[in-house]
């Protein structure tokens, strides 16, 4: 199901007019540049502005006062002014010197591209936890901001830049919004705490579980909605969700897995919304298993790719056993996926939307959790409650291999995940 999200009734203003300006740093790297700005309209888009004007500027570097340089930012104030745009959105994290700078010369809002992805976590956020993580993110981003009279131009219009989570108004006092970091924080920890005793209770139960990942618009919630045959909203605009989601899924051997699916990533994620997901990230980095969901027909796929294990390392998740997965092979050549698996033979092509591929999906992520599992013989006694508790995790979670029942004993042969042996010497 395709749903996309246009805002709320009540907040809803006219679509803002952005101007987007890059940088090509060096002529052998403007294809690079180009899809770095399609992206950025992408975002754009997400975040309810429509594109009216394109600047891609070639210099070896950023001006480290008006990022284009004297010269340039004359013109792009003029463009500005004549194609009437609202605000214009720089394809890199400006410094607040900068942003100060521009401001000042261009006389229109200035967001850049860290502000960008922050504005549309804010605006999807639906959750308790992940409205305090936007907002936690984006307070932090503006506080160092937030000095000298150009901040006042930006902040008091509305739209991209000033919307909270929920479209309330930042906060925008020094004071308060120290406070209120504080307290944010400390929710936070909280809410830390209360995932870490869940993920401990599933450990326990041993319950093995699967994290989706990937670049926003990957097509991570279409094959959850596969795997689990859930109903989460997916869509063909960026950052559709930010909050996580658990489902059970059934394996063909009937044993159970947890599948989860997760906010996406993006080239150059802004450090502070990283720091703010760890509670959500950190569920990533204690699956059992990595599903790297890469988008097969995405003309910059391997750029993504790079992304994606970037945030991986950051998030501590590069340890854990990873499975790439291309999909969205509906939409490639046969030649294209002969070439993608003859690069990684053991990575999988599938597609969310018409199920190619995804029984071998299931085998693969099987016989991926198979890898860690023992054979035990275990003498248990049906009579009493633990032992029957016992029996009943080996048939849920294991492979029975015998079973034998004499002189009230019963006697299993399973082959058993590693932690859930643990769990059964431990009692
Ligand atoms: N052709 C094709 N399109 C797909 C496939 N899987 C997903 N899509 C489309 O890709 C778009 C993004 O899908 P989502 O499942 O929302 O992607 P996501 O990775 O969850 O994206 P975010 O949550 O926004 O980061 C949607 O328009 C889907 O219909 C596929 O196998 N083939
Ligand atoms: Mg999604």
């Amino acid at each position: 199901m395709a749903v996309h999200r246009t805002g709320r009734a009540a907040g809803v203003a006219r679509r803002e007019r952005a101007a987007l300006v890059g940088l090509i740093a060096g002529r052998a790297r403007r294809l690079e540049a180009e899809r770095s700005l399609d992206e950025l309209a992408g975002l754009a888009d997400a975040a309810g502005a429509d594109v009216v004007l394109r600047v891609l500027q070639e210099r070896p570097k950023p001006d480290p006062s008006t990022f284009l340089g004297a010269g340039k930012i004359g013109l792009l104030a003029a463009s500005a002014a004549e194609t009437g745009v609202d605000l214009v959105i720089f394809d890199n994290e400006l410094t607040p010197a900068q942003l100060r700078q521009i401001e000042a010369e261009v006389g229109r809002k200035i967001v850049d591209r860290t502000q960008l992805i922050l504005d549309i976590f804010a605006r999807r956020a639906r959750t308790r936890e992940g409205k305090l993580q936007v907002e936690l993110a984006q307070l932090k981003y503006l506080l160092p901001r937030l000095v000298g009279a150009g901040a006042a131009l930006s902040r008091l219009g509305g739209g991209i830049g000033t919307r909270g989570p929920g479209e309330t108004k930042l906060e925008t006092d020094r004071r308060r919004i120290r406070t209120r970091i504080h307290a944010i924080a400390e929710d936070i920890e909280q809410v830390r705490k209360r995932r870490s005793q869940l993920r401990e209770r599933r450990h326990k139960s041993s319950v093995p579980t699967v994290a989706l990942v990937g670049y926003t618009n990957a097509g991570k919630t279409t094959l959850f909605n596969r795997l689990t045959r859930a109903q989460a909203e997916a869509s063909n605009a960026l950052f559709v969700t930010l909050d996580p989601l658990v489902r059970q899924v059934r394996l063909p051997d009937n044993r159970e897995l947890l599948v989860s699916d997760t906010v996406g990533f993006i080239d150059r994620l802004p450090h502070a919304l990283v720091a703010a997901f760890r509670a959500t990230l950190e569920e990533t980095a204690e699956a059992d298993l990595v599903l790297h969901v890469i988008d097969a027909a995405a003309p910059d796929r391997d750029r993504r790719m790079t992304a994606v294990r970037q945030v991986l390392e950051e998030v501590g998740a590069s340890d854990v056993a990873l499975v790439e997965v291309y999909n969205k092979c509906d939409a490639v050549t046969p030649d294209e996926r002969r070439r993608l698996q003859d690069q990684d033979p053991s990575s999988l092509c599938v597609s969310a939307l018409t199920a190619q591929g995804i029984d071998e999906l299931l085998d693969t992520v099987t016989s991926r959790l198979e890898l860690d599992v023992r054979r035990v013989t275990l003498t248990l006694n049906p009579d009493a409650q633990g032992d029957r508790d016992a029996i009943a995790r080996v048939y849920r979670h294991g492979r029975v291999v015998a079973h034998e029942t004499r002189d009230g004993q019963v006697t299993i042969v399973a082959d058993v995940p590693r932690r859930l042996l643990n769990r059964l010497l431990a009692d």
